[in-house]
């Protein structure tokens, strides 16, 4: 094993320790109760689900591992817990458009958490098509100070496309190369397209209702 060899192994170690992951664990459960709970609350108010799906997931150390190479980062577990905002991720799947807002509204009236960035792939969709708006916030877990958590929030739509996407072409790499690139961002288009229009029915059909 080669000196670079051996550095990239002790990584993965390091970030691969119990003790160095648990409060990544910790932040994915309390960032998903507070969504669960946002959930039933906000669900009770608007008389309709609001959040359809929450997942969370802890990214594994072969993932910092390329994350870091690829940004050129030094291949150090300080500089992964400082740079890498996505060791903790959770995923919340809406039904319509305007949850994606809703919610992020709600998160920064939170006293718990703090905000410090966000990525709105919605209105500004990355060259591949992908859609999302990305919430990075810091929680704090009792005694072990506060962590970070990557929150994407994206419709149902857009969670289809984003899931086959990555499956099939975001962890290869290079899209440029694939033949499937143009037909990819005619799909994202035209799931934009009807999630706008699913929009608009849901506020005709809440109009209709309240005539009744
Ligand atoms: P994985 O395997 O999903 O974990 P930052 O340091 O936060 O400014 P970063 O993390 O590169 O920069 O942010 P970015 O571009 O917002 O991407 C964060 C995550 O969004 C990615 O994590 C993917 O999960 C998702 N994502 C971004 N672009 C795409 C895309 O084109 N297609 C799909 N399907 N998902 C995308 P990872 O670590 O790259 O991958």
């Amino acid at each position: 094993m080669d000196a670079l060899e051996g550095m990239y192994q002790s990584f993965l170690r390091q970030m691969g320790e119990p003790a160095f992951l648990e409060p990544y664990r910790k932040a994915c459960r309390k960032t998903e109760e507070k969504l669960g709970k946002i959930n039933v609350d906000y669900s009770k108010q608007l008389g309709r689900a609001f959040i359809s799906q929450i997942t969370s997931r802890i990214k594994t150390p072969e993932s910092c591992l390329n994350k870091m190479l690829k940004k050129k980062y030094s291949i150090e577990k300080e500089t992964a817990q400082e740079r890498l905002n996505d060791i903790s991720g959770v995923r919340v799947v809406c039904n319509f458009l305007d949850d994606i807002y809703k919610l992020v509204e709600i998160l920064k009236e939170d006293d718990e958490i703090e905000i410090v960035k966000t990525k709105d792939y919605v209105k500004k969709p990355k060259a591949s098509g992908y859609q999302s708006l990305h919430v990075i916030a810091l929680i704090p877990i009792e005694g072990m100070g506060k962590k970070k958590v990557e929150i994407q929030i994206r419709t149902q739509a857009m969670n289809f496309w984003a899931v086959v996407e990555h499956h099939f072409v975001y962890k290869k790499g290079n899209y440029e190369k694939y033949e499937f690139e143009k037909d990819l961002k005619e799909c994202a288009k035209a799931i934009y397209k009807i999630d706008k229009k699913m929009l608009l029915l849901r506020e005709r059909m809440e109009t209709a209702q309240v005539m009744e």
